[in-house]
């Protein structure tokens, strides 16, 4: 279960460590069309924020956004929630009651950080009704953002990705049925020409959510679309910014869990790529109330990107002294082990992993052991006595700890103490010793 205490935190200073992430990677409020982004050696993410519809708020059924949130994490770990940077009552030109401040970007240049976000325009704006695209600028990643008195004129679009290119020119990219590019000025805060559709993108089926990243002179567009029944993520390259593009290859496939849509970005930190992606964890019966995840992204000698697969587990080494949920496994034995909500009336209060038979395990990649731990504890509940084992890197390797469970139908947290000095970065095995089940909330060392 993930700590109240840190979201009641979150909620009255603005800013506050959200979550110790691995998939999703925000689990107090639901995030979606996360724009990445590494700005002063921290990675900073622009998501849109979901809410529900409420009574005269939003349109019950369908997306609702009213404002934008930016996260951001050193480690990839540990992510802060730096409070609210933008809403739609303080854009002078939406329209306030349309709670469709959809996918944002944003982007640094001499200093200020430009956020391009598209929303409503209230009646008589320029660019006509519909979507328009908006700039609001902050001296600082983290904002507070302050918006221009008027959005972009000549973009009439949804999800717009700003780079700059090398020579200094910037480009934005939109999408409205097609993609779109054009070239800024200088200023950031209007087009320089008209925008182009740009080429050669499938005809069929829905596009959108454009993000152009340039590596090694190949300017890599990634898209969603919509090739069978629900978007997949795609790429296609290109040795010049405005195309003509190549179609390349799949990104991600559908979302296993039939979430409609899906939205990308693409960074390289610390000598690593990333795809930051969404998905429905936390709303698995309305797909407009998403969630954002990281992944690791490989490109092959050939500059092709390897597909890549969605996990639970996500990116960054896990402190061991955290409460290390095991629900984001990264692998676990063919039988005996589910995991489930811990209550699905409050799904915010994150998963379990209930074991149903002896021998059932899960593992979980890479948790750094920075202080040699005395003791492990676990977080566990069950309808009999058992044991559970806590292994490193095998399922039976170096043996660390049997936590005793008994029957409980409350949560307890027992501590055993642990006999062997560990160290350094293993993968964690939890075997469970019974047969009848138990559930296993967290488990973590000090
Ligand atoms: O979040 C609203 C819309 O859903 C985005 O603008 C699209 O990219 C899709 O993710």
């Amino acid at each position: 279960m993930r700590s109240l205490k840190i979201i009641t935190v979150a909620i009255l200073s603005g800013t506050a460590l959200s979550s110790f992430a691995q998939n999703p990677l925000i689990t107090d409020q639901f995030t979606a069309d996360p724009s990445a982004r590494v700005f002063n050696g921290r990675v900073y993410v622009y998501p849109s924020h979901d809410i529900k519809a409420t009574k005269g708020h939003g349109r019950a059924g369908w997306f609702n956004m009213a404002d934008y949130h930016v996260f951001s994490s050193q480690n990839l770990t540990d992510w802060t929630d730096h409070g609210v940077i933008l809403t739609q009552q303080t854009v002078p030109w939406a329209d306030s009651t349309s709670y469709s401040m959809w996918a944002p970007d944003c982007i640094d240049r001499n200093g200020k950080y430009y956020l391009y976000f598209p929303t409503n325009a209230k009646a008589g704006v320029a660019n006509g009704r519909g979507f328009a695209v908006g700039v609001a600028i902050s001296d600082r990643p983290e904002g507070p953002f302050k918006a221009e008195p008027d959005p972009i004129k000549g973009i009439h679009g949804i999800d717009p990705n700003v780079i700059i290119d090398k020579d200094g020119q910037a480009y934005i990219y939109y999408a409205q049925g097609n993609l779109y590019g054009a070239k800024l000025k200088s200023n950031m805060l209007e087009l320089d020409g008209d925008p182009v559709i740009l080429k050669d993108f499938p005809t069929k089926g829905l596009k959108e959510g454009p993000y152009v990243f340039e590596r090694d002179g190949t300017y890599y567009m990634t898209y969603p679309h919509v090739e069978n029944k629900i978007e997949r993520l795609e790429y296609a390259t290109s040795k010049n910014p405005l195309g003509p593009f190549t179609f390349t290859g799949v990104l991600m496939d559908e979302s296993a869990s039939g979430c409609w849509t899906n939205h990308q970005s693409v960074i390289q930190y610390k000598g690593q790529w990333y795809l930051f992606y969404h998905n429905d964890d936390l709303s698995p019966n309305f797909d407009k109330n998403r969630s954002i995840h990281a992944d690791s992204l490989f490109f092959n000698a050939d500059g092709t990107i390897r597909k890549v697969i969605p996990t639970l587990r996500g990116v960054g080494l896990t402190r061991s002294n955290k409460e290390i949920q095991i629900d984001r496994y990264s692998d676990m034995s063919k039988t005996g082990v589910a995991i489930d909500f811990i209550d699905t009336a409050h799904r915010m209060q994150g998963w379990k992993t209930t074991f149903s038979q002896a021998g059932g395990w899960v593992r979980y990649n890479a948790v750094e052991f920075s202080k040699k731990p005395k003791t492990v504890t676990a977080r566990i509940m069950g309808d009999q006595p058992g044991n559970f084992e806590v292994h490193l890197d095998q399922p039976d390797g170096l043996l660390v700890g049997t936590i005793k469970s008994f029957a409980s139908t409350d949560w307890k947290e027992v501590k055993t103490a642990i006999a062997k000095s560990i160290s350094g970065k293993h993968d964690l095995f939890i075997v469970s010793k019974s047969s009848g089940p138990s559930a296993v909330d967290w488990v973590k060392f000090e």
